[in-house]
């Protein structure tokens, strides 16, 4: 069975997230005992310390080394990230970076520092690609707002399909906010490519995660810190995601009675190409800011991952029709609690006609740290839709007065723009089309000969 992921983080989101998601991996691992295992082995390298060799599943740890390349244009990003405390878990010589980073430019990104070094990023990938026995997926990680994220995370993603036509390639997204006046052009490309060359995309808004953290804020009676916070907000929105991850790739790291791995999740709740975006809900949300948040049972968590206040992408799946619907619950959970509770909900649910049990479920023995339950619920659903037109209109404000234009026709030459708002447009009418689907006319039953 196809086991190992090879990570690919890009650009200073891309990284820094990576590394919180390490970070938290490797706690969740601690009560191993010190020996090297399946599901360890899925995501790190063991190397022997004397002699550089890796070490096979059962040996005691001695140093590991995540299966990750590291991108990034700028240097900072990546001596920040050996410095920190789990530095030494990233492998020096599967590190690829620049010196002045693609200055927030998707076409910089692409054509330029993609062709740079697209040999030194599939030398890179070979190599990681090497150690693993059975590969199962490539997981990338990188923001659509930077130029390095979205543009080189494009190249790399293109460059994986046409290396690797067969392994899949998931695609952990951060949309941006305002932050970057030209984040929604980098974002617009950055979608129309991800939407033709990966296979699964799991879409997160930073607007999203900036209220989460400042309505935990205001709960506290704090001020609405969060754009002031600089790092610190992002640290904490970054908590949110590494949790999300860690639920979504629990199933490969833990025993359960119900395994769902990535390559399912892609395979159920993807049914066309280019409507491979699943939004993300999960709960308990506020507690992992807030370890003093009220704890939710169960019940409560399959309601909350339908509410728009536990959405990770600013949308509102009550609206829309589901194509399909992945829940994957952590800790001391049963095939009936679920049962029970799909049951509750699908009534609220609009699934789409001809997959109403569309339900893809996974079910992990073992709980998040600190907490009794979690609950992750991936939606595909039509009401993304809401999601792409806002960002369509984002960056229609400049294009239509051409601002900021010739820094990537410049590079990337004419045209991409145009495809990209047209790529937007079908990926809207596609989802439209869904939404407004009439159940199909039963076909006469046929009489069974007895
Ligand atoms: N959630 C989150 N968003 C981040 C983080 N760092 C940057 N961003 C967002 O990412 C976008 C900017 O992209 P970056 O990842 O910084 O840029 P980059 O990929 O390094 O690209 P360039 O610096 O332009 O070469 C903005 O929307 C930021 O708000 C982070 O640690 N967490
Ligand atoms: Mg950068």
């Amino acid at each position: 069975m196809p086991r190992e992921l090879i990570t690919v983080q890009v650009g200073q989101c891309g990284n820094q997230v990576g590394l919180r998601f390490w970070e938290l991996a490797l706690r969740e691992h601690q009560g191993n005992g010190g020996i090297y295992d399946e599901a360890l082995s899925s995501f790190f390298r063991n190397v022997d310390v004397r002699n550089q060799q890796s070490l096979a599943v059962g040996a005691a740890i001695s140093s590991l080394k995540a299966r990750t390349v590291v991108v990034d244009m700028e240097e900072g990003v990546i001596a920040g990230l050996l410095r920190s405390e789990y530095g030494e878990i990233f492998d020096t010589r599967m590190i690829i970076s620049d010196v002045s980073g693609a200055g927030n430019n998707w076409a910089v990104g692409f054509e330029e520092y993609g062709q740079k070094y697209q040999e030194e990023i599939s030398e890179k990938v070979r190599r990681t690609a090497e150690d693993c026995d059975s590969l199962q997926s490539f997981f990338m990680m990188h923001s659509m707002g930077g130029g390095t994220g979205s543009g080189v995370g494009s190249f790399i993603c293109s460059l994986l399909e046409d290396q690797y036509p067969e392994v899949f390639r998931f695609s952990t997204v951060v949309y941006p906010e305002d932050e970057v006046v030209t984040g929604p052009y980098n974002a617009l490309l950055a979608t129309h490519h991800l939407s033709l060359h990966s296979d699964c995309v799991l879409p997160i808004h930073n607007k999203a995660l900036f209220d989460i953290v400042a309505l935990v804020d205001s709960a506290k009676g704090k001020a609405q810190t969060v754009a002031a916070d600089g790092r610190g907000a992002y640290d904490r929105m970054n908590n949110i995601i590494a949790h999300l991850l860690n639920d979504l790739t629990c199933s490969m790291r833990f025993p359960g009675t119900l395994n769902v791995d990535l390559n399912e999740i892609t395979m159920n709740l993807v049914p066309f190409p280019m409507m491979q975006f699943l939004q993300p809900a999960m709960s308990p949300l506020y507690s992992v800011l807030d370890v003093k948040a009220e704890a939710r049972s169960l019940n409560q968590a399959f309601s909350d991952v339908m509410n728009p206040d536990f959405q990770l992408l600013k949308t509102n799946p009550r609206q829309g029709t589901y194509l399909a619907c992945g829940l994957i619950v952590r800790g001391a959970a049963t095939i009936s609690d679920m049962e029970r509770n799909i049951k509750r909900l699908r009534k609220e649910m609009n699934m789409i006609h001809w997959n109403r049990e569309g339900f893809k479920i996974g079910l992990c023995a073992q709980a998040p740290v600190n907490m009794k339950y979690s609950l992750l619920c991936l939606a595909n659903n039509t009401s993304i839709k809401t999601h792409f037109l806002e960002l369509k209109a984002k960056a229609l404000r400049f294009f239509k007065r051409g601002a900021h234009v010739h820094h990537y026709t410049n590079v990337m030459g004419p045209g991409h723009f145009e495809e990209a708002f047209q790529h937007l447009d079908t990926l809207v009418a596609n989802y439209a089309d869904m939404e407004n689907a009439s159940p199909a006319p039963l076909r006469g039953r046929i009489t069974p000969v007895v």
